[in-house]
């Protein structure tokens, strides 16, 4: 298996319900080690940015104001298949489908407020952790 590291933001509906150490027992008991943190409120051009592949999508806008509406926790998960663990432990973007002990299916409330967000591939993972932080930032086992 391979050795990896994900990004994960657990987003501000999240962030503003308390669950920070909840959603990071689930990491940390499916293997996935917490190897950089910080706690940030993002600025409209940060939160752009991060999502700029979604720029030409009806809920941009949407999806830009949510993430901006409160601090979010941004991290960097290492392990075994992090960043397809880190996808199954999410759920599916939309609530309503993300099956039953997945993060979204317990804290999620919508499509839009849906807690938490994971890298979808190696290429979107190493954009993603070098977008928040740099590389002596960032404490694994990975070098
Ligand atoms: P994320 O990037 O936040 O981890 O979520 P994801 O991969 O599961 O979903 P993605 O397709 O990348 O979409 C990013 C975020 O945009 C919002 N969205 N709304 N109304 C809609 O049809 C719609 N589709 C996506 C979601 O909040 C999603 O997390
Ligand atoms: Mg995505």
């Amino acid at each position: 298996m391979a050795l990896e590291r994900t990004l994960s933001i657990i987003k501000p509906d999240a962030v503003a319900k308390n669950v920070i150490g909840e959603i990071y027992a689930r990491f940390e008991k499916a293997g996935l080690k917490i190897v950089a943190a910080k706690m940030k409120q993002l600025s409209r051009k940060e939160a752009e940015g991060f999502y700029a592949v979604h720029r030409a999508r009806p809920f941009f806008n949407a999806l830009v104001e949510f993430m901006i509406s409160g601090p979010v926790m941004i991290q960097v998960l290492e392990g075994d298949n992090a960043i397809a663990r880190n996808r199954e432990l999410m759920g599916a973007t939309n609530p309503k489908d993300a099956a039953p002990g997945t993060i979204r299916a317990d804290f999620a409330d919508s499509i839009d407020a849906n807690a938490v967000h994971g890298s979808d591939a190696a290429e979107t993972a190493k954009t993603e952790i070098a977008y928040f932080f740099a590389a002596t930032e960032i404490h694994g086992d990975r070098s």
